[in-house]
């Protein structure tokens, strides 16, 4: 029988089961939305820009931690698959003068810019940060991970959960006693959670193909305060993240609206966009491009963040499952009462990539550790 369930396909729970499988437990991924399903707006992971370009304002973080420990992985992953994952210029530009960020000793290269009359910055800022770190084909990192896992014969069970205790008595996977809650903003709506602490954050990009581009720009705080809503703590207004691979695509972006659920891209948001990042880069609109309506798009595009106040929810939590029916609750097969337990791990917003391996790696030891303390008799 499988020592865990992972419910939920995204970055967090493929991470989090390859993880679980390099330590050898026997696990199955149970979700609505697959990797393969890239053009499912149902889960946030197949929209991602995807850089790692942490938001962390200090480096004593547990978040911090899980992005460190990601940065260090993305090397090898670059090495390895250089059409996943890439090494790059990145600018960060700011309005204010920033310290110096606390990542300085883990990128490489990191220097203090600043704008001058004779030397101004991109879009006019006068301050900013330039270093190399990684990008990502977000896409198809998902489906490196799912041929992995399948690889080693971890299922992949397409289903809909209503509430987290059907998880427990699947008929495709029998009991389990352990689950990992990777199911990002289902927790919203999902019975025995209803985590109100979970929000949307929209995410609008515009895909171009502008293989010129090999330069990460992100800007965050409007120059004029007119910029979407913060994010973290700069407010996110344009950024041109190149993607790694034969296209030559880049993604621009790009809005930050809390508990905006439309996944319907706007015209107008993109014309800002596109006019924002050409503002950044004119290169995207090639080696003779006048202006942003020389940019080639490729495809408009929308994720929702699975965002959530105060951060990413990491803990075990001991439940009980086959008690007496809870009237919303879908009828479960549990044939008896017992005890059990989930490991929650959700609520990245846009850090989920750039946390992934970390973060998987903390979520595994809460497994590891729940499973030796549970009696091995009573595991199933
Ligand atoms: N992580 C991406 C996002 O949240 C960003 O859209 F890099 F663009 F910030």
């Amino acid at each position: 029988m499988y020592d865990a369930l992972v419910l939920g396909a995204g970055v967090y729970g493929l991470s989090i089961a390859t993880e679980l499988t390099n330590r050898g437990l026997k696990v199955a991924i149970v979700a609505r939305d697959l990797p393969e399903d890239d053009f499912s707006v149902g889960f946030a992971s197949p929209w991602a820009g995807c850089n790692w370009c942490t938001f962390e304002e200090r480096g004593d973080t547990p978040a911090a931690e899980w992005d460190a420990i990601t940065f260090k992985y993305l090397g090898r992953l670059a090495e390895e698959h250089p059409n996943l994952c890439k090494r790059i210029p990145f600018v960060d530009l700011w309005p204010q003068k920033k310290p110096t960020p606390w990542f300085k000793g883990l990128v490489f290269n990191l220097e203090d810019i600043e704008g001058t009359p004779d030397k101004p910055l991109p879009g006019g800022y006068k301050h900013g940060a330039s270093y190399e770190s990684y990008i990502l084909h977000a896409p198809n990192y998902m489906k490196h991970l799912a041929a992995g896992l399948r690889a080693r014969g971890v299922p992949f069970i397409r289903r809909r959960l209503a509430s987290l205790d059907e998880a427990y008595d699947l008929p495709e996977t029998g009991s389990v006693d352990l689950v990992v809650n990777a199911l990002a903003l289902g927790n919203k709506s999902l019975l025995g959670v209803l985590d109100d602490k979970m929000y949307p954050a929209q995410g609008q990009t515009v895909l171009v193909k502008a293989p010129l581009v090999n330069t990460c720009t992100m800007s965050t705080g409007a120059l004029d305060k007119t910029g979407p809503a913060t994010m973290s703590d700069g407010e996110l207004i344009a950024y041109i993240i190149p993607r790694p691979g034969p296209e030559g695509h880049v993604v621009c972006g790009g809005t930050y609206n809390k508990n905006n659920y439309s996944t319907l891209p706007s015209p107008t948001e993109a014309e800002r966009i596109l006019k924002d990042c050409y503002a950044l880069d004119p290169l995207l609109a090639g080696p003779d491009g006048k202006s942003w309506r020389d940019i080639e798009v490729v495809a408009h595009n929308v994720g929702l963040r699975p965002s959530r106040e105060g951060g990413v929810r990491l803990e075990l939590e001991a439940r009980e499952v086959g008690g007496p029916a809870n009237g919303l609750v879908p009828k479960s097969r549990a044939t008896k009462r017992r005890p059990v337990a989930v490991v929650h791990a959700y609520g990245p917003g846009g850090t989920g990539y750039q946390s992934s391996v970390g973060l998987a790696q903390k979520a595994a030891d809460l497994v590891v550790g729940h499973l030796r303390s549970v009696p091995a008799a009573s595991r199933l």
